[in-house]
């Protein structure tokens, strides 16, 4: 397959022709190697649950050994994907809530507190008091409260009341409240095993529970007790792809998802000690740059470069210019580790839960996480030197990246009265028509990039507002969407004008897959804003992930269903085909239920008619498509706008 076919971020086809001259195995030759794929996978009728099994559905065989049908087996693979996006998230945010309580404690030197203000409003959303006690006091009550959160024995999600209340009253009557995160997952592995829930909506019903409890749960958790701990985003500029590696200094690439780690590693690097022995090994200095997750949440922060998204983590190494490359956990491929025999790079894991075999292992612990940072950063330089050829591609984009909830408040209505009024006001009267949040990741089965970015372009053109997280998000910054200049010329007349009278990009970079719960409390302060329904559900809004590898992505996909929401999902990344039943349930009948629904296609033009079909009904349904003469700003809409 010719680079071309594989991606269409110049970069990586570069790199991609590269390494295939020097007969280096990447992402997409191991996908050949495994083409034909099982078509039982693809359909989600295969089951390993029991050692009677391994079992498939087919005309011959209708059941299983044990009699479980299709829908049974069908819906029981989808429950525990969900159970595994959520465990991912969430455990990503216990290790976060418990830094965070270390921190407090005092027992994580490294660490601060930076975002007081956040502090003081999570502890109020957890019950935490405040008055007349010391942050450190109410730090360590929030930590405590927050770990509680994923295994306490009773009682529901604290989060949760964040909701809209009638979406509360839903889950209410429905029964799927999320309790602690912990349980819903160890029910959903129960449920899901040899002989126990045959119901294929009930057991969608907890996959809904479960989804929530990450959403609602462990990773709103993660990104507030983040936001906390290394600041909330604003935006900020930062540049995108493997051109942002450089020839003269020493690249150290940080990939994964917990920026615990990230965060210490871009403070070592700015360390004059270690700066000095970059020079003296003849570096110019030290360039830190993010792959997936964590390149997300260190633009948004600190404006650290990012060298790509999930796909290029190969194509990094194969530049020869990373002396060091430093993994967490989450969306790490094996095949790093081949590659980097290839070339000088030295590949380390840092968490004790996600080791390789033949990768060297360098526990980051809280008490001694600067140290430790240091220490990789040192054995980075002593690599410079040990680099053979280097082929850096020239590709590298501009991106204006760090759009929270807060921050998007704070830029619609300027410092003194911050608030999602004026973007309200620009929906109800037709500027811009809804919102839309584009998630995901990248998947070799498709051309790298090419769904996100054609979507998104789409969608602004036609005066719908993007928001995006993940390597989705870092699709689109490859490609200029998160560059204000050149999006705009993208966007539709009503969105450009909105855009430019405020300020902002078409396209809103969110920050990583823990930070869909962002896109949650953003749809949450849309509702509580007035003039756009009760409910998230009668938003002019949808999800979209065009692009997934991995169970995280459904799990997503479900807890903005069971939040209300339209999710557009590419077809060949919902196994659930084999089941009839489970389909009309997912596809429609759930929307009864919950308000929310599933839809499939892989086609982001046409995906982008299916989520324009619903931004309208969802207008109609709330009164407001209404024709109104279309006028350009006049005074007292741009002094409603203005920022202070
Ligand atoms: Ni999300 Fe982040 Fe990327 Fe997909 Fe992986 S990095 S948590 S799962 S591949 S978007
Ligand atoms: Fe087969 Fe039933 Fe066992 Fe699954 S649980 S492997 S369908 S016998």
């Amino acid at each position: 397959m010719e680079p071309k076919e594989r991606s269409t971020d110049k970069a990586a086809q570069e790199m991609i022709a590269h390494m295939a001259e020097a007969g280096q195995q990447n992402v997409w030759d191991r996908l050949e190697a495994q083409s034909p794929q099982c078509g039982f996978g693809k359909q989600g009728i295969c089951c390993r649950i029991c050692t009677m099994g391994p079992c498939r559905i087919s005309k011959k065989a209708q059941v299983g050994v044990c009699g479980a049908d299709a829908d049974t087996i069908v819906a029981r693979n989808f429950l525990r994907a969900v159970a595994a996006g959520t465990s991912a998230h969430s455990d990503h945010g216990r290790a976060v809530a418990e830094v965070f309580l270390a921190t407090a404690r005092g027992e994580a030197p490294d660490y601060q507190f930076k975002d007081t203000i956040k502090l003081y409003k999570v502890a109020e959303d957890l019950g935490v008091k405040t008055k007349d006690r010391s942050v450190k006091e109410i730090a360590e009550d929030i930590g405590k409260t927050a770990l509680a959160e994923f295994g306490k024995p009773e009682g529901e999600q604290l989060m949760v009341r964040r909701a809209p209340q009638p979406r509360q009253e839903i889950w209410k009557k429905l029964g799927i409240t999320p309790r602690a995160i912990d349980r819903e997952v160890v029910e959903a592995l129960h449920r899901t095993t040899m002989g126990v829930d045959q119901d294929y909506k009930n057991i969608i019903m907890h996959a809904s529970r479960t989804a929530l409890a990450d959403g609602w749960g462990g990773s709103m958790l993660a990104t507030e007790l983040q936001d906390i701990l290394f600041g909330t985003p604003y935006p900020g500029r930062g540049e995108v792809n493997l051109g942002v590696l450089k020839k003269d200094e020493v690249n150290i690439i940080v990939h994964g998802h917990e920026p615990i780690l990230s965060e210490m590693i871009v403070a070592a690097s700015g360390d004059k000690d270690l700066l000095a022995e970059a020079e003296k090994v003849g570096a110019k200095g030290i360039n830190v740059a993010g792959i997936c997750c964590t390149a997300n949440e260190l633009l948004m922060r600190h404006g650290v470069p990012i060298a790509g998204n999930f796909l290029s983590q190969e194509l990094a190494i194969a530049t020869g210019a990373v002396e060091l490359m430093a993994v967490d956990v989450q969306c790490v491929m094996q095949g790093l580790a081949e590659v980097a025999k290839c070339f000088h790079t030295k590949l380390i894991t840092t968490a004790d839960k996600a080791k390789i075999i033949g990768v060297k292992h360098v526990p980051m612990e809280e008490k001694t996480a600067l140290n430790t940072a240091k220490e990789l950063v040192k054995t980075a330089i002593e690599n410079y030197s040990n680099r053979g050829q280097v082929n850096i591609p020239d590709e590298k984009e501009k991106a204006v990246m760090g759009f929270s909830y807060e921050s998007i408040s704070y830029i619609l209505g300027g410092k003194f009265r911050a608030s999602y009024r004026p973007l309200n006001d620009n929906i109800i009267n037709g500027r811009i028509r809804g919102i839309t949040g584009i998630v995901g990741c990248t998947n070799p089965k498709v051309l790298q990039d090419y769904t996100h970015t054609t979507l998104a372009k789409e969608l602004i053109k036609r005066d719908v507002l993007v928001l995006t997280t993940g390597c989705a998000t870092i699709a689109c910054a490859k490609q200029g969407l998160m560059n204000p200049k050149e999006a705009l010329e993208l966007a539709g007349p009503g969105l450009r004008e909105v855009c430019e009278a405020i300020g902002m990009p078409p396209v809103l970079a969110c920050g990583s897959c823990v930070d869909n719960s962002r896109l949650l409390i953003a749809c949450t302060e849309i509702v509580r804003e007035g003039g756009l329904g009760e409910d998230i559900s009668e938003l002019p809004a949808a999800g979209v992930c065009l692009e997934s590898i991995s169970e995280k992505a459904i799990a997503i996909g479900q807890y903005f269903v069971a939040s209300g929401m339209l999710v557009v999902f590419g077809k060949e990344f919902l196994p659930v085909s084999g089941s009839q039943n489970v389909c009309d349930y997912l596809f429609s009948g759930i929307e009864k239920d919950l308000g929310g629904r599933w839809a499939l296609e892989s086609d982001p033009v046409k995906a982008a008619e299916i989520i324009l079909q619903h931004i309208e009904s969802k207008r109609d349904a709330l009164g407001i498509n209404k024709k109104t003469e279309r006028k350009l700003y006049d005074m007292a809409d741009r002094r409603a706008l203005s920022i202070e």
